[in-house]
């Protein structure tokens, strides 16, 4: 049932089996432990490091495996059907922080930061929102001053993943110091790591879903920052985190896909084992169509994401194909986790099965990486651009 319509070459092929297998031996057994207590299981990072699903995107010559962005999709997908919260770390780290110092970092900031990371030895984050900034991310009241031969950074950022566990986490900053501010365009991304003085974790948030990929909230007093660590130009570093985006949408637009999967697995399987009414639920077509709903959405979401997927491999400007694949993806996980929900009954509404924490899980991908109402904005605002 999986990646149907794609034509996975062999290479592809084999990188789903290991993700797989990995997902299955080395997660699935502690799922619902890990969910009830909000637990991250630091371990992933040394063993996902340790198969390269940490450096995915990343050129060999980087410590990477230099897959195009299909094969990394597929991989995402196949650990999110088993765990959300796993591929979740995994889709942030590829996507956002070391995408964003492979395409705009110098060449020290690859060798000291990318290198590890690709190992998986350094994990990724990425500090955008803040508590006042979250769709209108311009906003951000971060400040960074030059001071010498550091920015010193003083605010707070909210809804980071993995921030508590990160080693590198590019953050966005005011520069612009002038009263009259120059907004998307005053604003820097720097590489902040958590022993530099004046960094400290706050609030980790307690959430619906996703529930051992942590959420935390990250505050500088007064961090010096070295100049070093500034990724890029000073004034570029929303432009920067906007560009990376398009990638972590296509990422989310995966996990959505593997969290709606397991959800039409689960359901699909249980319509066969459950009787009413003297046979097998799957016999009515009440549940047929429902089965058949989500497997449509499913199969249409993944040949949206790897369009885009194959667009950006080629060159081409994904903005609004980036934001199609991450609404509509996630858009299916909210309806096929109801639907499954809807199909397994009062269980569906209980831990003993999964489709519970899949309903939970798939909700924050219609929130996070921009909300479905920030996706059709881009989308619109694509439209008027190609006039
Ligand atoms: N690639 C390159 N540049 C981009 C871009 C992209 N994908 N998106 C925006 N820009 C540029 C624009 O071209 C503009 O540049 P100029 O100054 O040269 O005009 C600049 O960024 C500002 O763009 P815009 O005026 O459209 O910014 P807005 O403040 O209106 O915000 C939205 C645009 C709403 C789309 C943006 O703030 C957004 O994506 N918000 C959601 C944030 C988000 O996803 N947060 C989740 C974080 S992870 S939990």
């Amino acid at each position: 049932m999986a990646n149907d319509l794609l034509h996975l070459t062999e290479e592809q092929r084999e990188i789903q089996s290991l993700a797989r297998d990995f997902a299955r031996q080395e997660i699935a057994p502690f799922i619902a432990e890990w969910d009830e207590n909000a637990h991250f299981e630091p371990t992933l990072v040394k063993k996902m490091g340790d198969l390269g699903f940490l450096g995915m995107l990343i050129p060999e010559e980087y410590d990477g495996l230099g897959v195009d962005t299909a094969t990394y999709l597929v991989a995402l997908e196949e650990i999110a059907t088993v765990d959300a919260s796993a591929a979740v770390m995994m889709s942030v780290h590829n996507s956002l922080p070391t995408e964003m110092i492979l395409r705009f970092g110098s060449d020290e900031q690859k060798n000291r930061f990318l290198r590890p990371m690709a190992r998986g030895e350094l994990l990724g984050a990425f500090a955008l929102s803040e508590p006042e900034a979250g769709s209108d991310a311009a906003s951000l009241v971060t400040q960074a001053k030059l001071d010498g031969d550091c920015w010193v950074l003083n605010g707070t950022k909210s809804w980071v993943t993995s921030g508590n566990h990160a080693g590198v986490i590019l953050t966005m900053a005011r520069t612009d110091t002038r009263e009259n501010r120059a907004g998307a365009r005053g604003i820097g991304t720097f590489i902040v790591t958590p022993d530099l003085p004046g960094f400290s974790v706050g609030k980790k948030e307690d959430k619906l879903g996703l529930r051992s990929s942590p959420t935390v909230q990250l505050t500088f007093d007064n961090m010096r920052v070295p100049v070093a660590n500034l990724l890029g130009e000073p004034a570029m570093g929303f432009i920067y985190a906007m560009q990376s985006l398009e990638n972590g949408r296509l990422g989310i637009a995966a996990q959505s896909i593997g969290i709606a999967r397991a959800a039409l697995e689960a359901a699909t399987a249980y319509a066969g084992e459950r009787n009413q009414f003297g046979s097998p639920i799957r016999d009515f077509q009440a549940i047929q169509f429902k089965l058949a709903d989500m497997a449509t959405r499913i199969a249409a979401s993944r040949t949206l994401l790897h369009a885009a997927a194959h667009a950006k491999d080629r060159g081409e400007n994904v903005k609004q194909a980036s934001s199609m694949a991450k609404l509509f993806a996630s858009e299916t996980a909210m309806f096929a986790t109801n639907q499954a929900v809807q199909i397994f009954g009062g269980y569906g509404y209980v831990k003993d099965y999964p489709v519970e924490r899949l309903f939970r899980d798939a909700k924050v991908t219609e929130i996070y990486e921009g909300t479905s109402e920030i996706q059709r904005i881009v989308i619109a605002q694509e439209l008027y651009a190609s006039d």
